[in-house]
């Protein structure tokens, strides 16, 4: 691609300001000038080749463009006939440097980055015309027919457009309409327009209207055209664009958009809380100062700010950008709403969205699994209990029970309030364990088959574990399971203050069981303390007095107690319709401790909702066995409609297509 500017005129409607310069050298802010800004944003879209004709101050010029010392290679053609010529004879001159495609300009015409990006990037030769502006009188119009610009001249007002002196034309149009410009030149047809020999052969080109609407695409023949322009320019410097960001992993596909970004106005970096990027994806590797540390260092970014919600709503109102800027996958999936609502806020105060193709390359998806692949070894995967219970405050776990049901806790998001929604954690209750295994829950299934199925779930799998601990064991035995449990990266042990044949609780008082004295619980969870290697694992103290009626004073002495021997959390149960006594612990226990996690199982009181759970100060809440209790009805009801239509087509009805569930399934591990 050569550009081609024409800077031989003489430019005399400028008065003063043409007197010892060419018009091409007149200043259009304090930085630039029409022909050092051309320049700039041919260099910008890599057109590198560049031919400028010469005429009036012509040595001026050369010296003024070496100066600017661009990444071009620019060639000086000279008219020495400029006087008396028009530029048609300053094309006829440069002639033997044009045989590419071509880039037409008059060395008097400024325009935006938006203009220059759209004509580089259209395919065919096209010609800026402004479906928005007044037909002017006396400068150039197109008149297009059939989508194709037929004329090009001052004189056509039917069937036009206002357009302007700046083109792309293909090598193959450009050889055509040289040779027509020759033609003229050569029988001396020297004083009249380019565009006059264009439209002798328009029909055998196609060059096609390239709409730039409301952009700053215009000449200057005047000083009042430079008052104006000027005014422009300054305004379109100062539009800010608007790029949310919630990765950890800076790649070149995001410097590209944020450049592009940058060739619309300012950039404003809106960096997502760790809660807004834990809510749709996961707890981020690097934390938000860590992540605005290192958008700011990104060259030529105006600001930084936090973006504390995936909503992008309060931060528009705030900064009201002119643009906000995205790839264009979030269309569909979770961040659809997201979107929505952004374009309902942008057409709010006249703002726009600029969506670039989606960079979502082989090599970005192969470093995005590599980074989520980070969250399942075991140092990783251990740590993110705790980080992200500090980022939420309170969060969520689910019951899973074999590799399956980790996916569906992994892979399950549903939108709600505008925003997608997961579990945050992985429960493996003894239970359900158990259960899936046709045994009781009488920590029967020993703890190599409990490492069994916590081993399928962690290899499918990236987020925390809570692993049910049951009684713990002996003391000397409970050394070993945490260590075991803490190398292989579960995030937490919950164990309940029971000794002797421990039942499922939610049997309470219907059979035996025996609680643990304060002294030896305190002294397990002491010792299983004192055995962890790293800050990361926690152990949950769990008590049963509301289970077997012991009372709230018990309740509270026990939870003080366990707290004090070292427990990072305390697990209060109930089994009760009514959330009342749980409510009431919670409220106890705030009343001296305000920062130990505490936990929950909302099985019986199951109408309690998260948000509720939150303000009385829960902070895990355990769902803990909802999914094994779906599959088997689900399971025996494909079974009894098999036996009763002695055929499976019946039962097809309530069962998923094995091409679903394979969706679930990673290929590689
Ligand atoms: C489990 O899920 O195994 C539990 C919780 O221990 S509960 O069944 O409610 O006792
Ligand atoms: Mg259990």
């Amino acid at each position: 691609m050569t550009a081609l500017i024409l800077n031989s005129g003489l430019g005399s409607r400028m008065g003063m300001l043409t007197a010892e310069q060419p018009k091409c050298m007149t200043e259009i802010s304090a930085r630039e000038t029409i022909l050092s800004r051309q320049l700039q944003k041919l260099a910008d879209n890599n057109v590198q080749k560049v031919v400028i004709t010469t005429g009036a101050f012509e040595s001026e010029l050369i010296r003024y463009v070496r100066e600017l010392d661009l990444p071009l290679d620019i060639k000086f053609v000279s008219n020495p006939d400029y006087r008396t010529t028009n530029y048609i004879y300053s094309i006829y001159m440069a002639r033997e440097f044009l045989d590419d495609d071509i880039i037409l300009m008059h060395g008097d015409l400024v325009f935006e980055n938006g203009v220059i990006d759209l004509l580089v990037q259209t395919a065919g030769s096209c010609m800026v015309v402004s479906s928005t502006a007044a037909l002017p009188q006396k400068d150039f119009k197109a008149v297009i027919k059939n989508g194709r610009i037929e004329k090009v001249g001052v004189e056509f007002f039917d069937s036009a457009l206002t357009a302007q002196p700046l083109y792309k034309i293909s090598a193959e149009d450009w050889r055509k309409w040289l040779s027509e410009i020759i033609k003229f030149c050569e029988r001396g047809e020297v004083k009249c327009y380019a565009e006059k020999a264009f439209n002798k052969i328009s029909t055998s080109c196609n060059l096609k209207p390239l709409d730039v609407r409301d952009m700053l695409c215009n000449e200057i023949d005047t000083p009042e055209d430079l008052t104006i322009v000027s005014a422009r320019l300054k305004e379109i410097e100062n539009r800010t664009v608007y790029l949310g960001f919630g990765t950890d992993i800076v790649h070149s596909g995001h410097i590209k958009i944020i450049k592009r970004a940058q060739r619309l106005g300012k950039v404003i970096i809106g960096v997502l809380s760790d809660e807004a990027v834990a809510s749709y994806t996961r707890v981020p590797l690097l934390s938000f100062d860590e992540r605005k540390e290192l958008l700011a260092n990104i060259a030529g970014i105006y600001k930084v700010v936090e973006q504390k919600t995936l909503s992008y709503r309060n931060n528009l109102e705030r900064y009201r950008p002119n643009f906000v800027v995205h790839g264009d996958d979030w269309r569909t999936g979770n961040l659809k709403s997201i979107r929505e609502e952004v374009v309902e806020v942008l057409a709010s105060y006249g703002g726009r969205l600029v969506e670039f193709p989606y960079s979502g390359g082989e090599k970005y998806r192969l470093l995005n699994e590599r980074s989520k692949a980070e969250f399942s070894l075991p140092d990783i995967r251990r740590a993110q209990l705790k980080k992200i219970l500090g980022i939420k405050g309170t969060i969520t776990a689910v019951e899973v029970h074999n590799g399956l049901t980790g996916l569906i806790a992994e892979k399950t998001v549903v939108n709600s309030n505008n925003a997608p929604h997961q579990f945050d954690a992985m429960w493996i209750s003894s239970l359900c364990d158990s259960t899936s295994k046709g045994k009781p829950d009488i920590e029967l299934v020993d703890l190599t088959s409990r490492l069994r199925t916590v081993e399928d779930i962690m290899e499918v799998t990236t987020k925390p574990i809570i692993f049910d601990g049951d009684t713990g064991g002996l003391k000397e035995h409970f050394v070993y399971t945490v260590r075991t449990l803490e190398r292989v990266g579960v995030s937490m042990i919950i164990i309940e203050d029971k000794v002797g044949l421990k039942k499922n609780s939610l049997f309470g008082t219907e059979v035996k069981q025996t609680q643990d004295t304060i002294e030896n619980f305190c002294d397990k969870i002491a010792t299983g303390k004192s055995a962890q290697k790293t800050a990361d694992f926690m152990i949950c103290a769990r008590i049963e007095s509301l289970i077997l009626e012991r009372g709230m004073d018990d309740a509270i002495t026990r939870a003080r107690a366990f707290v004090g021997a070292g427990a990072d959390a305390i697990m209060i149960h109930s089994r009760k319709k009514n959330p009342d006594e749980i409510f009431a612990f919670a409220e106890l226990f705030r009343e001296t401790d305000k920062t130990t996690t505490l936990v929950v199982v909302p099985t019986s009181f199951n109408t309690v909702t998260e948000d509720e759970f939150k303000v009385r100060g829960f902070n895990v809440i355990i769902y803990a066995n909802q999914l094994i209790r779906a599959a088997v009805p689900a399971m025996t009801n494909a079974a009894k409609s098999i036996l009763e239509h002695r055929r499976a087509k019946e039962c097809d009805e309530f069962c998923m297509p094995f091409k679903e569930i394979i969706r679930l399934i990673p290929e590689e591990l």
